[in-house]
Formats: structure tokens, sequence, C-alpha cells
């Protein structure tokens, strides 16, 4: 999927903004099909933007099910004879779509695009104003990712009706239009996906391009940062399908994207009626059993696990945020961070590509473990339609990212119970789908089983762990962390012989807090406790990153142990550091 642009032949009109908001307290507004008319007595609601945050009860805040967006819109005329496509930057988590009355697209998962070809309707109707109605729930169950299901009790001891969603993550269920919703226009013959792939030799470049395209496409051109043509090749159709164009297109003296460093290029594709200028960089990626190599050189990831979560804005997109959080990594030496536990904005994609951060880009599957030993896999849990909801995700992942040179690894899920065996077939399935989508990335999954338990690290290429020693074990003993750590590390290493990211370690901490000697919860603990992981990082030549959680303080439901949040963060949630972001800014900037 090709992201919006504005280009010659192309237009952009951004719905973002204010919008007519029902909340459905009955769940009924399906059933009498609100979208018919008008939606009545409505409030304004910002998009994008969580809706959590923005009430002042808990009744709307914590709303299980169906809520209504609406916003009229007009096409000016000049749009008369071009395609015409509703996009949709995410809406969380399952989304129904109408214009004018009629459903134009149905979409499940919170954290990706979708859209929908209005040109027809458009162009049959006899309307001057238009009207797109969206009816959004927040319902999780054990058929999509992330997993979460509805809980009802009863008896003398429960209002009735009493339910709530459950989920087994630890990230309010924040809920809404997240992310931009955008008109955009093409040609009626169109360039529908471009994916690029590179091969690097001594002093040249190979760009290959795989294009789908309903226009005839002529040439291809490389155009570098300075907007020379650096490269330019005619483009041949591919003999076996209509739609798909191939194209390969060498350049000399190529500029690497680097870490911290990023170079970007632009291929051209130029058809009879439609253009796109996608970006892409230049680097090559290895893994061996103890380094990961960037363009041949071993890179170390220091950087973060992050969340897209900030006050009132809850997950909504905000450039703002994420312009300051790129500054503050920059500020602390980080070169990396995971989008835990989903995909993030498309904006912020662009924003790493540019800044030159190396991202490790998870899927939704997260909350598939329980720490009660209760089994996820076997049973009446995780299922089929799971599986298939989670390869479709990660194969909406890759249509929408395949060209960022910032995702240099695929992260497949966080924290899954992969000691269970019923887990086995379902990783097999997951990773193997991830590998046919794209044989250009190296392919990971976040662990909180161990070595002993775990059973699906064969088939990845790097292994992450999360770890919380002396935090939720031996609460407290920091003397624990390097024995436990090393001995655990040593096992990881010599079940796989692969490379270890230690993707997740840190300590709830509330800024502001000292004493001493320091215990729990303070900043110094903080600082004491990463340094203890620190220490057998840096004895383990097959550990190669270290990502402390969490980047910043962030929501959470509400739980014995979460006052106002989770606390691990090394910023505040208002991105102001702790003691410890000065302790890791000195130790990132040596390396
Ligand atoms: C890990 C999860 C992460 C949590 C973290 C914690 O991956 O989402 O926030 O633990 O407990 O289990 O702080």
């Amino acid at each position: 999927m090709l992201y919006p642009v504005e280009n010659k032949v192309r237009e952009v009109k951004n719905l973002s903004g204010i919008w007519n908001f029902k909340m459905d307290y009955d769940n009924i507004g399906i059933q009498e099909q609100w979208q018919k008319e008008p939606l009545k007595d409505t409030i304004p609601m910002a998009v994008p933007s969580s809706y959590n945050d923005l009430f002042t009860e808990e009744r709307e805040k914590e709303h299980v099910g169906y809520v209504w967006y609406e916003k009229s819109f007009v096409i000016p005329d000049s749009w008369n004879g071009k395609r015409i496509v509703l996009r949709f930057g995410s809406a969380t988590h399952h989304a129904t779509v109408w214009v004018d009355g009629t459903e134009v697209v149905k979409h499940k998962g919170g954290f990706l695009p979708f859209e929908a070809d209005i040109t027809e309707m458009i162009e049959k109707s006899s309307l001057e104003e238009h009207r797109v109605t969206v009816a959004l729930s927040n319902i999780l169950d054990w058929t999509c990712i992330p997993c979460g299901e509805i809980i009802h009790k009863e008896g003398p001891g429960y209002p009735e009706g009493f339910h709530y969603q459950e989920t087994y993550f630890d990230f309010y269920n924040y809920s809404g239009l997240h992310r931009p919703v955008k008109l955009y226009t093409t040609p009626k013959k169109y360039i529908e996906n471009i994916v690029i792939k590179t091969e690097i030799k001594e002093n040249e470049a190979v760009v290959k391009a795989l294009i789908t395209s309903t226009d005839e496409i002529r040439v291809v051109k490389v155009v570098d940062e300075a907007g020379n043509i650096v490269s330019e090749k005619a483009v041949e159709k591919c003999l076996n399908d209509e739609n798909k164009w191939y194209v390969e297109t060498e350049m000399k003296e190529p500029h690497l994207w680097n870490p911290g460093a990023a170079y970007l290029y632009q291929l051209k594709v130029e058809g009879e009626n439609d253009t796109y200028a996608e970006q892409f960089g230049l680097r090559t990626i290895e893994v061996t059993d103890k380094a990961f190599l960037i363009n041949g050189k071993e890179f170390y990831f220091q950087g973060f696990g992050k969340h897209e979560d900030s006050d009132v804005h809850g997950k909504g997109m905000d450039e703002a945020l994420n312009i300051r959080d790129f500054n503050l990594l920059k500020w602390m030496g980080a070169n990396s961070f995971r989008t835990s536990h989903y995909p993030y904005s498309e904006e912020l994609m662009m924003l790493a590509d540019r800044e030159g951060f190396v991202v490790i880009d998870e899927v939704p599957a997260v909350g598939m473990c329980f720490w009660d030993g209760n089994s996820v896999f076997a049973g009446n849990r995780v299922n089929d339609d799971t599986l298939e909801h989670h390869k479709d995700m990660l194969a909406d992942m890759y249509n929408r990212d395949k060209n960022h040179p910032c995702v240099m690894m695929w992260s497949v899920a966080n924290e899954a119970a992969t000691h269970e065996e019923e887990a086995v077939p379902y990783f097999k399935e997951v990773i193997e789908t991830m590998r046919s989508l794209d044989d250009t990335r190296p392919v990971t999954m976040v662990h909180t089983t161990g070595p002993d338990g775990d059973k699906v690290s064969q088939w990845l290429d790097v292994i992450c762990v999360n770890r919380y020693y002396a935090w939720y074990t031996d609460h407290s003993h920091l003397e624990v962390i390097g024995l436990q750590l090393e001995n655990e590390m040593n096992k990881w290493y010599n079940k796989y012989h692969k490379p270890i990211i230690m993707s997740e370690y840190g300590a709830d901490t509330i800024a502001g807090y000292h004493k001493t000697p320091a215990v729990a919860f303070t900043e110094e603990f903080q600082c004491m406790y990463m340094n203890e992981f620190h220490k057998i990082f840096d004895k383990l030549d097959f550990m190669i990153g270290e990502h402390p959680w969490a980047f910043a303080d962030f929501q959470t439901k509400q739980g014995l142990n979460r006052v106002d949040g989770n606390k691990k963060g090394i910023f505040t949630r208002n991105r102001q550091p702790k003691m410890s972001a000065y302790m890791l800014k000195e130790r990132w900037s040596e390396n």
C-alpha cells in the first residue's frame, strides 16, 4: 500500500479536525442503522486522537463497544474523472465505514491503514456534500491481535449486566481514529504498489522494483537528495501478469543509509497517466551467530521499547510529540527503537527514515501469555481465526512498511507462551509467513519464556528477551541480577547460537522520588538497577543490544501495581528526563 502523496497528478485532502461523535452506550447503532441518516445528538471529537481521555466521566472513558464518527466533505469539480480513495491511517480496533449511508469498507486491526475506492459512488451521486460515517468498536477477543476477552460476572455481589474488557497486555486500550483520515486522488489508471529491493556491490548499487499498476509504466528514475537523476531505466511488463512491471536499474557510487547518518533516494515511477515517487535507502543487513551488521559494520542496538502514548491525546498521532521523542533519542545517543507493541504511524516511520533510527517493527501480537500457568494456545483461546488475523496483520505491516530503510527487523510477537506445545505450529506458520513476505530482513520475536521452555527460537534470526530480575522476582535484590542474567543469557546462546538483544529491562520509578540508601521506585534505584544489567551486557559478546523499558512513562489499565500507569519510563510521560536518562546518555555517548 502506498502512502497518499501530492504531485502533479495526485491530490490529497486531509479530513483531520473536528468530527461529529456519538457514544453507542447500548451498542444498538448497527442494528438501528444509524449510518442511514446524519447522526443525531452528536458531540465534537478530535481526529486524530484517542477519545478516552477527552471525556470527564468513566462511563465514556471506559466504554466497551461501539462509538460513531461522522464528517461531511465535498469533492471539488476539479476531481472529476479522477479515482477517489478514502483512507484511514488506523482505526482502533474494528471499523465499518459508510459514505452517504452505503458501506464502503470494513476493517479489523487497530494499528494499520486501510482504504476504500469511492470513485464510482461519488460519480453516481448527485449530492453536493457527502457524509462519511464510521462505526468503531474497541472490543478485543481471542480472534484478534492484540488478544483480549469480555468478562461477564453475575451473582449477588455484582450489579446486573456487570462486564468489562479484559486485556492481557500492559497498555491502556485507547480507542478512536488514531491517525489521519485522508481523501486522495489518482488518475483512473494508476500505480497501485511499488516494492523496492536493493543490492549493493563494491561501488555500485542495483535497485530492483516490482510495480503493480493499471497504468502503462514507462520509466523509473532514481533521484538523489540533491534532486539529481542518478539512474534511469525503461520498464518492462512482466509477461505473466498484466498489471505487474519489473525493472532493475544500476547506479554508481551509491550513498548508503547509515544509522545516525541517513541518506534517502527516491524512486520516481512514471507512467502514461500516473506518477509516484517512493522513498528508499541503500543499506545491507547481515546476521551472524554473534553480530548484527549494517553495511558490513557491527551494530549494537541502544535505544528503547516505546509506546504511542501521551497525555490527553492517548494514542492519537502527534507530530510535535514525535519530533520531541526523536530529539530526546538523539540527545541520549540512542540509535534504535522497537515499535512495541504495534506498528506506529506512517508519519513516525518516515521521520525515522530521515533521522537515521534503526527500527524493530512489531506486529500487535501481544497478550498471548498467561502469568498464572493457564494455557493460551491449547484450548479455546488462541484459535485458527487468531492465526489468520495474525498473518493478515503481518502482511499489512509488510505492505505498509516494506520500503522503509529504517526497518531493519520484523518482530512477530511480544511475550507469547512459546513454552506451550501448541504454540509451536502456530509460530512456525507465523514466522514462515513473515519470511515469505520479506526475504530481505531478519525476523525476531520478543520473549518472556526462558531458554529452557522456549520451543520456537530455532526459526528466528535474533533472539529478543524481556527480563525483570529483582523487580517482578526477588523484588529489590539487585545483587541477584548479574548472576541470574549471565546464567540465562549463556543458556540462550548455548541453545540457539544466535545473537541476543535485551529488549526490555527496567524498574518503575517515580520522578522526583529520591532516597539513600536507594529503595525501589526511587530515581537512584532505577540507575543502579540498569547498571547491574549493563555489567553483564558488556561481558557477553553475543549480546547485540540493550533497549531499557520504557522510553517514557505510559498509561495502562488500573491494577494493583500500576499507580496511574507504568512508571518504568526513562522520561516522564511529559517527556522530561529522570536521573537514568543522564546515566544512559553517558553510557551511550561513549559508544
Ligand atoms: C513486559 C511487557 C511490557 C510491560 C512490561 C512491564 O512486554 O508491555 O509494560 O513487561 O511489566 O512484560 O513493565
